[in-house]
């Protein structure tokens, strides 16, 4: 309209669009909801579209399938309700677990022991009944790997490869930008790369597993052997008699402070996860290593000392970087509901 135009009929002047602004807005109140199942913690929150854990609630995972799915719903219930107060539009729930994941279905296929009832689960039914939101479901590890290539290190790297310690190992591959899932949806299960013929059990039923050698659980299992046989205390350390539980973190004190038999478990385990990571060089030759979880800065040096030691030359020029988002498992549980609602 010509000016005199618009001053007759009162319209307000034409604004003109901030688009930047607009998008801003969009980042800041829409999100999804992330679930992580580990084999000690249930984690939900609400994550915006830029990547940021707006709330985050953590329970101990429960032991039976019903207390599970209880859970569940209630803390996501409770979630729901922080979003609307938050003004954050929810978009969908993303789940990642421990577990065999059929992404397709929303079944959790297959658990280890670090999960009990939790094989042959339709995931997405209970959940998308109970909140009206579409679902989207994948493995924990495969979860971490998105995660990082939408927000972390891996943001533009074509083949990569993740590995998350928690009580287990998780992994995921990411090849030629997209993740692998394989035949059985049993690809990337990175913590049972076996490193020795026999060596410790693990939860999967086999031995010699590089989670049964460098998980939190391993670490705890030899961090709680050393302190039944006295042998973990050194001075310096907090009186461990009223330590609740003795854990991995003990271990890396005492080592820390030149308790040697710990030392010497810390040195098993990171030798073990560097020979399982240079196997997996060896088959799909990524060209970066991300580790994360809360053993990863205490990996980085040894994986990169065993890679120097052990991998083909062409496999060398390999990066190791540990991870610097703060909870990959769930912002990539989340980046699949972002991807995928804001896809045209
Ligand atoms: P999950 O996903 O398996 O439920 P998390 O990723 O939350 O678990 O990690 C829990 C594991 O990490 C436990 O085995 C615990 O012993 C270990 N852990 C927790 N905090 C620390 C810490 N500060 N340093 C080392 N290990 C830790
Ligand atoms: C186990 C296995 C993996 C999982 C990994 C890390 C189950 C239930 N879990 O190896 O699928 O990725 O643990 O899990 O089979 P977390 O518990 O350490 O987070
Ligand atoms: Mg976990
Ligand atoms: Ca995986
Ligand atoms: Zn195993």
């Amino acid at each position: 309209l010509d000016e005199p135009l618009q001053k007759t009929f009162c319209f307000p002047p034409i604004r003109e669009w901030d688009i930047s602004q607009d998008i801003d807005h969009i980042l800041e109140t829409q999100g999804a909801l992330a679930i992580d199942l580990g084999g000690t913690n249930l984690r939900v929150a609400i994550v915006s579209m830029r990547g940021k854990i707006v709330k985050k609630y953590s329970q101990g995972n429960p032991k039976t399938y019903e207390a599970r799915i209880e859970l569940i719903l209630k803390m996501c219930a409770e979630a729901v309700f922080d979003a609307v107060h938050l003004n954050c539009r929810i978009l969908g729930v993303g789940v990642s677990t421990g577990g065999r994941v059929n992404p397709q279905e929303g079944v959790i296929l297959h658990s280890t022991k670090l999960i009990q009832e939790w094989s042959s689960i339709d995931i997405r039914t209970p959940i998308s009944d109970a909140l009206h939101l579409p679902v989207w479901v994948d493995n924990d590890g495969n979860c971490a790997a998105l995660a990082e290539k939408k927000f972390g290190h891996g943001k533009g790297v074509e083949n990569f490869v993740t590995i998350i310690t928690g009580t287990g190992i998780g992994g995921g591959i990411i090849q030629h930008n997209e993740l692998i899932h394989g035949s059985t949806f049993c690809a990337a299960e990175l913590g049972h790369i076996m490193v020795s013929l026999d060596g410790p059990e693990c939860m999967c039923g086999s031995r010699g597993c590089i989670e049964a050698y460098a998980s939190g659980m391993a670490l705890q299992k030899e961090a709680k052997r050393l302190h039944d046989e006295e042998l973990l205390e050194v001075e310096g350390m907090v009186d461990l008699k009223k330590a609740e539980s003795v854990g991995a973190i003990h271990l890396i004190n005492a080592a820390r402070l030149g308790n040697s038999k710990a030392g010497a478990v810390l040195r098993t385990a990171g030798m073990a996860l560097g020979v399982g990571i240079v196997n997996i060089l060896h088959v799909v030759n990524p060209s970066l290593v991300i580790l994360s979880g809360v053993l990863a800065a205490h990996y980085q040096a040894p994986v990169q000392q065993v890679i120097g030691q052990r991998a083909l030359t062409s496999a060398q020029r390999i990066q190791v970087l540990t991870s610097d988002l703060e909870e990959p498992a769930l912002l990539g549980a989340a980046s699949m509901v972002l991807d995928y609602t804001t896809r045209r």
